[in-house]
């Protein structure tokens, strides 16, 4: 078989209906939109580079830790396949909707699932039900401890509920009006902003964890479009 990029992330499977790593589904959904071919490989994030996933190895074999780093690698070394056109001013944007997805939404997304006890009850059972006993009691509480920790460290942990879900439905509302009519956020066709996008949202409404965080997205008529939208580029 001809070597193959081989991005390494928890699952293959998708659960839910999506990539439950919005940084892992970040790098499928921009791997599928470049039309690179790739496989896929369980693996855990103590086994990374950098300690957390995904990362790829390339097809020279070299690894690379960090969905940014990934795609900019990809992009140097295969034409800039989706980004090559873009403008200073459109990535600078792309940079801005980027961080706003993966340093300010992803920690109300990690609040609804591990700590919002609805959306704990859920999570539990079908990220670590396939565990074999023992295991399956103690994983979950200490895998929980190492976020919890992490989450009240950037902050997030620190607000209450209802301050913690307004926080993340102002970042959906400015990736709403920042998109408006248009198809995709930058050009008219897809670029890494919006696999990036389509990852972190499509994390909120798909999963079926009720919070204020998914009815709010829900609300939004230009984000749903646009996660149908690209539902059905990516296939
Ligand atoms: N900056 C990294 C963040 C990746 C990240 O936070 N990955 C999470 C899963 S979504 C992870 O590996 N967490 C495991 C841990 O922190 O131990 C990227 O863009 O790839």
């Amino acid at each position: 078989m001809e070597p193959m990029i081989t991005l390494c992330q928890f699952t293959t499977a998708p659960v839910w209906g999506v990539n439950p790593s919005p940084f892992c589904m970040k790098v499928e959904n921009y791997l599928r939109l470049a039309g690179l071919p790739f496989q896929t490989q369980v693996t855990l994030p103590f086994k990374a580079p950098k300690g957390k996933l995904p990362f790829i190895i390339d097809e020279d074999g070299r690894r690379i830790p960090d969905s940014g780093h990934i795609v900019a690698h990809l992009e140097a070394t295969r034409g800039g396949r989706l980004d090559g056109a873009l403008t200073v001013e459109q990535r600078a944007l792309g940079h801005l909707i980027r961080r706003t997805c993966e340093e300010s939404l992803c920690f109300i997304g990690m609040y609804s699932r591990w700590f919002d006890e609805p959306g704990w009850s859920i999570l539990k059972p079908a990220f670590f039900g396939h565990l074999p006993r023992p295991a399956r009691w103690f994983v979950p509480t200490l895998v929980r401890r190492t976020l919890r920790r992490d989450v009240l460290g950037q902050g997030t942990l620190r607000h209450g509920r209802d301050e913690i879900y307004a926080l993340g439905c102002a970042d959906l509302d400015a990736l709403a009006n920042s998109l408006g009519d248009r198809p995709f956020y930058l050009t008219d066709r897809p670029t890494s902003v919006d696999a990036c996008v389509h990852a972190f949202v499509a994390n909120i409404l798909k999963p079926p964890i009720d919070t204020p965080l998914k009815a709010h997205a829900e609300r939004l008529t230009p984000l749903v479009a646009f996660i149908a939208r690209m539902d059905g580029l990516l296939g």
